[in-house]
C-alpha cells in the first residue's frame, strides 16, 4: 500500500545545542555534574564529546539537505548566549546562530528552534534553577533576547524541549542534576516551568512577530492492564501527572482540576500567586510538537504504601510489564507504533485538535557496527519502526487529525545524557574519534520517503 502525506508535510529531524555543539564558554548543569561524577555518564564521555556542530554546522547541512529534510529543529544554548544567564550576550553565539539559521533558509530547510532542552546554565542552578521564579525572569528575558535576535527568520518557535523530563529526572527519579528526590520540589519545578513558557509566549505576542510559538512535550498514553476500575484510575493519575500537567495548561490555559485536587490532598502543592492564573491562561500555544518514544503501561498497586517512603507518582499505580510486548531492549522502551494515532485522536478528540507535528520519535540501538554491510550500517529495524509508525500517523491524518509534520530524532548519532553513546539514533553514522559521518541505510530511505512526500509497505 502507497502512504502519501499532504502537501508541505515537515520532514525532518530534531537536534538540540548540548547534545551536538560542543565546547561552550558558559557552564551547564550537565558540564558541573559531568566534571564531578563521570561515572554517572555511559563509558564516562560527558557532554563536551559531540559531533561538534559549532565547527561542522555547514557540513552537516548539507547532510540534512542529502536526507530531503524541509525542516529542522534545534536549540539555542542559553548557557552559549548568555554565559551567566542574566547578563551580556555572547556576540560569538550571536553570529554562530545567526550562520546556522541563515544557512538553514538559505539550503530550503525551515528552521524550527527550542529554548530549552535541558541544558540549564549553572549560574542559574546555583540560585535555585526552576524553584527561584528569579530564574523564571531570566528566561523570559533570555526568550525575549532570543525572539529579537532571529524572530525575523526563525518562525516556529518551541519554548520548551520535555519539560516533564527535568523534573523527573532531577526532583524524582535521580537522572539529571540536582538529584534531588522530592515531590513537592519537582512539583514547583514543574509549575515554574509553566509560568516561564507563559512567559515567553507574552513576550512573543507582544512583539508581534511574523511566527508561531509553541511548546514539544513527550506524550506518554497512559493504557491501563484491564477496564477494572482501579486499573483505569491508576491509568488516569498517571496520565494527569505526567502528559496532562504540561498538556493542559498550554493548550487549555488551565491545570486539570482533578491533578490539583491530588496534590492538595496529599499537601503537595507548590506555591501560587493571585496572577498566576492569568498568566498561564495566556500560554496557550499555536503549535504543539509531540515527542514520542513509548507508551506508558500501569496496573493499581498490589501493595500497600510505606506511609513513611517519600510521596512519589508510583503511590498511585504500578508499571504493568504486559506480556508479548514489543521491546526496544537496549534502551528498555517499548515499541508501540499505534500510540502514535491514540495520541493524535485524543489531541483531536478531547483539545480542539491543536495544529502538531511528530517533533521526535525514534529508535535507540546499540553497537550498530554488527550491521554494517559494504562499509554502511544497515539499519532495517529503523526502517521497519519509521514506516510502521508513520502508517499510523496516516492513519490520523486520514481521519482529520491535524498533524503536519514528522521529525526523528535524529540526523547524527549524538550524546544522549547520561547514556552518552551508547545507544546509538541517527540517520549518519557518527565515528566520535575521526569526526566521519556515514549515511545509514535509514537515512536514505528517510530521503527517498521526504522526497516523495510517500512511502510502500506491505
Ligand atoms: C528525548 C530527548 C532527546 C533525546 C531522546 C532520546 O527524550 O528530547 O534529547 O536524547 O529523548 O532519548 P535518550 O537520549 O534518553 O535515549
Amino acid at each position: 500500500m502507497k502512504y502519501a502525506f499532504p502537501d508541505n508535510f515537515w520532514w525532518g529531524s530534531a537536534s538540540s545545542a548540548l547534545q551536538t555543539e560542543g565546547a561552550r564558554e558558559g557552564e551547564t548543569t550537565w558540564d558541573y555534574w559531568f566534571a564531578r561524577e563521570p561515572n554517572r555518564f555511559h563509558n564516562g564521555v560527558g557532554p563536551q564529546q559531540t559531533s561538534a556542530f559549532y565547527q561542522h554546522w555547514k557540513t552537516d547541512i548539507q547532510l540534512l539537505k542529502q536526507l530531503n529534510h524541509n525542516s529542522f529543529r534545534t536549540s539555542i544554548s542559553w548557557a552559549r548566549l548568555i554565559p551567566d544567564g542574566i547578563g551580556e550576550v555572547n556576540p560569538e553565539a550571536v553570529d554562530f546562530y545567526n550562520q546556522v539559521i541563515d544557512e538553514l533558509n538559505e539550503q530550503g530547510i525551515t528552521p524550527f528552534m527550542t529554548l530549552f532542552h535541558f541544558d540549564m546554565p549553572m549560574a542559574m542552578q546555583e540560585i535555585g534553577g526552576w524553584e527561584n521564579r528569579d530564574v523564571v525572569e531570566a528566561y523570559a528575558r533570555y526568550a525575549q533576547i532570543c525572539f529579537e535576535l532571529f524572530g525575523d527568520r526563525v518562525l516556529h518557535w518551541f519554548t520548551f524541549n520535555e519539560p516533564i523530563v527535568p523534573v523527573e529526572g532531577g526532583y524524582l527519579y535521580d537522572f539529571h542534576y540536582p538529584n534531588v528526590v522530592d515531590f513537592r520540589r519537582a512539583a514547583t519545578v514543574a509549575y515554574h516551568t509553566v509560568l516561564a513558557h507563559a512567559k515567553a509566549v507574552q513576550a512573543y505576542r507582544a512583539g508581534h512577530y511574523a511566527g508561531e510559538i509553541g511548546i514539544v512535550l513527550n506524550l506518554t498514553p497512559s493504557y491501563p492492564r484491564s477496564q477494572n476500575p482501579a486499573d483505569v484510575k491508576a491509568a488516569h493519575i498517571a496520565d494527569l501527572m505526567f502528559n496532562r500537567s504540561f498538556l493542559d495548561p498550554v493548550l487549555r490555559g488551565e491545570y486539570p482540576a482533578d491533578l490539583v485536587a491530588l496534590l492538595k490532598a496529599y499537601d503537595q502543592l507548590p506555591a501560587c500567586k493571585p496572577e498566576d492564573s492569568a498568566l498561564i491562561a495566556e500560554g496557550k500555544i499555536d503549535l504543539l510538537g509531540v515527542n514520542y518514544y513509548q507508551p506508558r503501561r500501569v496496573k493499581c498497586r498490589d501493595s500497600a504504601v510505606n506511609p513513611q517512603a517519600p510521596f512519589m507518582p508510583e503511590w498511585f499505580f504500578d508499571n504493568y510489564e504486559m506480556p508479548g510486548r514489543k521491546m526496544n531492549p537496549y534502551r528498555g522502551w517499548e515499541i508501540y507504533a499505534p500510540g502514535i494515532y491514540d495520541i493524535l485522536v485524543n489531541l483531536r478528540d478531547n483539545y480542539g485538535n491543536p495544529r502538531c507535528f511528530i517533533s521526535e520519535n525514534g529508535m535507540g540501538v546499540e553497537n550498530e557496527q554488527r550491521f554494517i554491510e559494504n562499509g554502511q550500517i544497515n539499519d532495517q529495524y529503523r526502517i521497519e519502526f519509521i514506516s510502521e509508525h508513520l502508517s499510523w500517523l496516516h492513519k490520523g491524518i486520514s481521519e482529520g487529525c491535524n498533524c503536519l509534520g514528522y521529525h526523528m530524532w535524529t540526523f547524527i548519532d549524538n550524546w544522549s545524557w547520561c547514556n552518552a553513546y551508547k545507544n546509538r539514533y541517527g540517520f549518519i553514522q557518527l565515528d566520535l574519534e575521526t569526526q566521519q559521518r556515514t549515511m545509514k541505510k535509514s537515512g536514505e530511505w528517510f530521503a527517498a520517503t521526504a522526497l516523495n512526500n510517500s512511502f510502500e509497505k506491505e
